[in-house]
């Protein structure tokens, strides 16, 4: 997954010198001129361009909308299979995907009848990226999830009734009723950080946390995400930067589901392919069909693999699309319907059901159905457990949003930081100090 010119052997180490992903030279007598690739492990590269259109209506007023082009009659491509998952362990992402796409029907349902408090946000077509990037994290690795990967929470062991409570604002939610959605965290058992609504902040805080294990001896590890829009900001270059420069096992998935909020991905960047932004950090990045499970696992797997090495980030970009609006507000009237369309032949689910069951052989039809069964038993019986959740008493509503007083110790997890002592010669100048 590396950049065209392969770093040698020496180049990156776990103490922050870095190997330069370097140039290869394009031809023996020509000097000037620098190659690098991207690998792209899709099977298909949907050609499809969004632009804007203005109309005027009768009374010469105008309006914007999107039409778009391209080949929309497509063939949908093959699942890849994948370098490291067996059997049993792509039938286990297959459920997860499963219990993902059931648990916001649910979630849509409880809108519907009034019992959520504020929005709700939807991964309907991100089911692959969620579940199968988080699978492939070690226990002790660290995950912080966007709004759309409801999905890697079920991966990281939280029950859907954990999320439809945050949504209702129940008592028993994580949060105890004191915030809603998805922002919520486990730093004691689960190695999770809450996710951040400012666009990108996520990444040098994930930073840090690598930073911080790498003081106490380990290398993590440590998965976020990121949009298609989100990656604009400024803070998402610091952090990625700053995880390049220090080696941080980053591994950052940059969702490109084509659209950010009602901005197409064609007026958000400039760029071809987002991967391509990982040249200039000087880390490797790669293309993968965000709709299938087997590649978004392999190169996460791969991502973590480097990571555990302590040989720095990777950046992944998965291509999918945002299949409903930005929130549960938002109709998506703006997304052009033969786009909604060509994405929904391309539904990951299906797509790995159809794997599963008709090309592997790796379940009957009559499994799959059971599954499928198991799988709304347990959502229904989840669904039950946060119905039936009280709502905070008025009382508790001062108590703290992610821990009470003495509810733990802040530690370092991993041991105490190991600081080289006594190696002589280090003269403490002013801006060490001011640095303490
Ligand atoms: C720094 C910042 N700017 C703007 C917003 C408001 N906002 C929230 S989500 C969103 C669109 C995000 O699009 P994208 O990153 O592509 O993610 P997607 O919703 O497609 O998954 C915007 C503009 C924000 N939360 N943070
Ligand atoms: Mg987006």
């Amino acid at each position: 997954m590396a950049i065209k010119k392969k770093s040698s052997k020496h180049s990156s180490n776990s103490n922050g010198n870095r190997g330069r992903n370097g140039p290869s030279r394009s031809s023996p007598d020509r000097t000037d001129l620098r190659t690098y690739s991207i690998p792209d492990t899709r099977l298909e590269h949907p050609d499809l361009t969004v632009r804007q259109v203005i109309e005027k209506d009768k009374d010469g007023a105008e309006h914007i909308r999107y039409e778009v082009t391209g080949n929309l009659n497509a063939p949908v491509p093959p699942i890849r299979d994948s370098k490291y998952l067996d059997k049993k362990q792509c039938i286990e992402i297959y459920r997860y995907m499963l219990l993902n796409r059931k648990m916001e029907t649910a979630l849509e349902n409880l809108y519907k009848q009034g019992k959520v408090v504020g929005g709700v946000y939807f991964g309907l077509g991100q089911e692959a990226c969620s579940c199968a990037s988080a699978y492939a994290l070690d226990k002790d690795d660290w995950f912080a999830p966007m709004i759309r990967n409801q999905g890697s929470l079920l991966v990281r062991g939280f029950r859907a009734s954990d999320t439809m409570m945050q949504y209702m604002a129940k008592a028993d939610s994580p949060t105890r009723g004191r915030d809603g959605t998805s922002h919520f965290g486990d730093i004691e058992k689960r190695n999770m950080v809450s996710p951040i609504s400012m666009l990108g902040d996520l990444i040098p805080v994930m930073a840090g946390v690598a930073l911080g294990a790498r003081l106490q001896g380990r290398n993590l590890a440590v998965m976020t995400y990121i949009g298609d829009g989100g990656q604009s900001t400024g803070v998402t270059y610091e952090g990625i930067n700053f995880a390049a420069v220090q080696n941080l096992g980053l591994v950052l998935f940059v969702e490109s589901n084509l659209w950010a909020y009602s901005t197409p991905s064609e007026i958000q960047y400039r760029c071809k392919d987002l991967a391509e932004r990982a040249i200039g950090y000087g880390i490797p990045g790669v293309i993968v069909d965000g709709t299938d499970a087997c590649q978004v696992y392999d190169a996460a797997h791969e991502a973590v693999e480097r990571a555990h090495r302590g040989e720095g980030p990777t950046m992944i970009e998965a291509k999918m699309m945002r299949m409903k609006g930005h929130a549960i507000h938002d109709a998506a009237a703006y997304v052009p319907k033969p786009m909604f369309d060509f994405w929904k032949k391309r539904d990951p689910i299906a797509r790995f059901e159809n794997y599963l069951v008709k090309e592997k052989k790796w379940l009957t039809a009559k499994e799959n159905a059971e599954l499928i069964a198991e799988v709304e038993r347990v959502i229904e019986a989840e669904r039950e457990i946060a119905v039936n959740s009280p709502m905070p008493t008025p009382e508790s509503a001062e108590g703290g949003v992610f821990c009470e007083d003495g509810c733990h110790e802040i530690k370092p997890k991993y041991g105490m930081p190991k600081v080289k002592k006594g190696t002589g010669g280090f003269k403490e100048t002013e801006a060490a100090v001011h640095l303490k």
